[in-house]
């Protein structure tokens, strides 16, 4: 979070952009998008000063929603913009957001690396278990059994597990919440935005028209039956044995986060083309 005084009496309203959403009805992106806003105004976040950053996908339209400063940029890799944001304006607060497509196929990578760095951010994950965008594809956290016309007799491959691929790359912070559930998953992002160092959220996001199973999870989830741990191997023990809907704050660690020293350096655009003169 950045150390900008917050401001007095903010709404959820205030952070509403005037853009209307043209989500599918129904899908859970709806309800992220009003735990960010009444996240920020339980915060008092001054819209100048926080930046939305996402990459491609459904769920990455949110930052064209929030009147925040906001980045939609390429698919899979809004958490090196949103790194190298941080890094030069360590001021600001960043929040990023993504899809299970975009953050943990084709941004996989920046994913265990963001982990590890430990740069001072919130990262937001709306996993429908799906690539919703382009029409129904499976995801990393698809079940092999996922049987459409695009993965006819389903993948047969196991999802993989983000919280832990989370824990062990080297998150500050792992939780899980669910968009049906928008106060509690407002009150978990505050903790996230408020926790030093990389926050990990998954919000479990339904994708009601190629996943239209999915609104069963509201008769799913629950909270999670303990409180977070300070001990990843614990926290990635109970992960990779509870039943994907363990809502909740799941591990709160202490790494300092990773502040490199290049803030607010100034480059000579001069001197540097000089660098690559032929
Ligand atoms: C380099 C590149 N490859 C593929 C695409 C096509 N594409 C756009 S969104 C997307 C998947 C989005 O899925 P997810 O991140 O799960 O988000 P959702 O739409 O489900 O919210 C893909 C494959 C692209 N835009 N750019
Ligand atoms: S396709 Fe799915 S994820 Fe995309 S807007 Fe529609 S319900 Fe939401």
């Amino acid at each position: 979070m950045s150390s900008i005084e917050p401001r007095l009496a903010c709404k959820p309203a205030d952070y509403k952009s005037n853009v209307n959403p043209i989500w599918c009805p129904g899908c859970g992106d709806y309800h992220v998008l009003m735990s960010f806003t009444r996240a920020f105004a339980q915060l008092g976040l001054a819209p100048e000063n926080t930046v939305v950053v996402s990459g491609i996908g459904c769920s990455s339209r949110i930052p064209a929603y929030t009147n925040c400063y906001g980045f939609h940029g390429v698919h899979g890799r809004s958490l090196a913009l949103a790194t190298g944001l941080k890094v030069s304006r360590p001021d600001l607060t960043v929040v990023v957001a993504s899809g299970d497509g975009d953050g943990y196929s084709i941004g996989g990578n920046h994913f265990l690396h963001a982990c590890r760095r430990n740069i001072d951010m919130t990262y937001v994950v709306m996993d429908n278990r799906v690539y919703g965008m382009t029409k129904g594809q499976p995801s990393p956290t698809t079940e092999p059994d996922f049987d459409t016309a695009l993965s006819p007799g389903g993948t047969g491959l196991s999802p993989f597990h983000p919280l832990v691929i989370a824990l062990a790359s080297g998150a500050n912070f792992v939780a899980r919440a669910f968009s049906g559930e928008p106060n509690e998953t407002a009150n978990i992002l505050v903790e996230a935005i408020k926790h030093p160092g990389f926050s990990f959220v998954e919000i479990l996001s339904p994708c009601v028209t190629f996943r239209p199973d999915e609104r069963d999870w509201k008769s799913q989830v629950h909270p999670a039956p303990v409180g977070p741990t300070s001990d990843p191997a614990k926290a990635a023990r109970r992960i990779m044995t509870d039943d994907g809907f363990n809502i909740g704050i799941l591990y709160r660690g202490a790494r300092a986060p990773y502040r490199p020293k290049i803030a607010n350096a100034t480059v000579d655009l001069a001197e540097l083309e000089k660098d690559f003169e032929l």
